[in-house]
C-alpha cells in the first residue's frame, strides 16, 4: 500500500472577491479535520480570508487556525522541503524557489492545478490530464471539480447534509418568504426590487459590499427599508458556516461566483445564480451548460421558470419581473427538484476525498 501523503501545501492567490480563498480555506480545513492531513495554506492576501474566518490575523506571517497552518505568501518563499501534495489553485503560479524544492524532492510531490468549476462537458475530458514541466522533472495534473461522475466532484463536508437537515427540521413555520441576496453590482437589482414590492411578503437579507451597493443605488439611505410588502435588511458579512445556515433557512438564495453557488445547491432550496463575468461572454456558455444539466430532471414548468430566471438575472431575456413571478410560482416544485439534485450530487465522492484518491494513485 502507498504511504499516506501527509503533508499538503495549498497556494492561493486572491484575484478578487472571496471565491478563491473561500474554496481554498474550505478545502484546507476539511483535509485537516476529516482526513488527518497536515496542511499549510499559503495566501497572498490574508485580509480577504478574515471575513470568512474571523480568527485570522491578517498581519501575521504564520498562524495556526482550525488546525491549518496559514502562511502569508509574500513574494518568493523559503521552505525546508516541499509537501507530498502541492495544490496550485486556479493556475496561481508557484514561487520559483518552491518549484526548485519540488524538483529536488524524492519522491516527487503530487502537483495539482485545482481548476474552476464548470458544467461544460470538456471538464470531464480534461480532468486528470498530465502536463509535464518544460524544464524540471515534474508533472502537473489538472483537477476539475464538476457535477458529473468522471470529474473531481464538489466540496462537501461529511456531515454537511445531516447538519442541514437537523437545522431545517427546527425552523418555525412562517407566512413570509426569506430571501438572501448575494450578487455582483451588475445584477438587475432594481428590477428585482420592483418585482418584490408587489410580490408576497418577504424579508431580503443583503450582505455588505456589492450586493448592498446595488440595492442602495435604487433605495434612499442605508436601510433597512420597508419596500411595499418587502422588508430589505442589510446584514453583516458572516463567517463561512454561519452563511451556510442563512442559505439553509432562506426560501430563495441569490448566489454568485463559485463557492456560494455550490453551497446553495447543498442547501436544497431554490436558488438563482449570477455567474462571474468572463471576456467574450464565455460565462454565458458556462451558464447554459449548468442549466442544461441542472434542469434536465425538472418538470417542464419548473425547468422553464428556472432557465428564464437565471437568464434574466444574468442580463438576458425575458424581463426580470415576469421571470421572477414565474420562478416564485414554481418555488415548491423547484425546491423538490433541488433536493433530488442535491441527493444525486451527494451520491458521488466529495472533492477532498476525490483529490486524496487521485493523488494516491499518482505515487
Ligand atoms: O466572492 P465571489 O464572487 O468569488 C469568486 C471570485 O470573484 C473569483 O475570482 C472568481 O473566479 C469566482 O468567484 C468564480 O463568489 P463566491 O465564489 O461565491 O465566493 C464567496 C465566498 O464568500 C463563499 O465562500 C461564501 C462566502 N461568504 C461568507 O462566508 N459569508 C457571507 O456573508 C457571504 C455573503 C459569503
Amino acid at each position: 500500500m502507498a504511504a499516506m501523503q501527509l503533508h499538503w501545501d495549498i497556494f492561493c492567490r486572491v484575484i478578487d472577491n472571496y471565491g478563491d480563498i473561500g474554496i481554498c480555506w474550505r478545502l484546507a480545513r476539511q483535509l485537516v479535520a476529516e482526513h488527518g492531513r497536515q496542511v499549510r495554506l499559503w495566501v497572498d492576501d490574508l485580509s480577504s480570508l478574515r471575513p470568512l474566518c474571523p480568527a485570522i490575523e491578517p498581519a501575521l506571517a504564520r498562524q495556526s487556525v482550525q488546525g491549518v497552518e496559514v502562511r502569508h505568501w509574500a513574494g518568493d518563499i523559503s521552505v525546508e522541503r516541499s509537501a507530498d501534495v502541492v495544490i496550485e489553485s486556479f493556475a496561481c503560479d508557484l514561487p520559483a524557489s518552491y518549484l526548485a524544492a519540488m524538483a529536488e524532492a524524492k519522491p516527487k510531490p503530487c502537483w495539482i492545478n485545482l481548476e474552476y468549476l464548470t458544467a461544460e462537458s470538456w471538464a470531464a475530458d480534461c480532468h486528470g490530464m498530465a502536463s509535464p514541466h518544460p524544464t524540471l522533472p515534474l508533472t502537473k495534473y489538472f483537477f476539475f471539480p464538476g457535477f458529473a461522475a468522471n470529474t473531481g466532484g464538489l466540496l462537501r463536508e461529511t456531515n454537511l447534509l445531516t447538519e442541514r437537515d437537523r437545522y431545517q427540521a427546527q425552523l418555525p413555520a412562517r407566512d413570509h418568504l426569506e430571501i438572501s441576496l448575494f450578487c455582483y453590482d451588475t445584477a438587475p437589482v432594481g428590477e428585482l426590487l420592483a418585482a418584490l414590492k408587489t410580490a408576497q411578503p418577504s424579508i431580503v437579507h443583503v450582505p455588505p459590499g456589492k450586493p448592498l451597493a446595488a440595492v442602495m443605488r435604487h433605495l434612499p439611505g442605508t436601510g433597512p427599508w420597508q419596500h411595499g410588502h418587502t422588508k430589505i435588511e442589510p446584514i453583516p458579512f458572516m463567517p463561512l458556516d454561519e452563511y451556510d445556515r442563512l442559505l439553509w433557512r432562506s426560501d430563495i438564495n441569490f448566489v454568485r461566483g463559485e463557492d456560494s453557488f455550490v453551497r446553495a445547491q447543498w442547501a436544497g432550496k431554490p436558488f438563482v445564480w449570477q455567474i462571474y463575468q468572463q471576456d467574450e461572454d464565455a460565462h454565458l456558455v458556462k451558464l447554459s451548460a449548468f442549466l442544461e444539466r441542472y434542469c434536465a430532471a425538472m418538470d417542464e414548468s419548473s425547468a422553464q421558470a428556472t432557465k428564464e430566471m437565471f437568464t434574466a438575472w444574468n442580463g438576458g431575456e425575458p424581463d426580470l419581473a415576469s421571470a421572477f413571478q414565474r420562478f416564485a410560482e414554481n418555488r415548491r416544485a423547484i425546491a423538490d427538484a433541488n433536493r433530488a439534485w442535491c441527493g444525486d450530487l451527494a451520491s458521488r465522492d466529495d472533492l477532498a476525498s476525490a483529490l486524496i484518491n487521485f493523488c494516491a494513485s499518482k505515487v
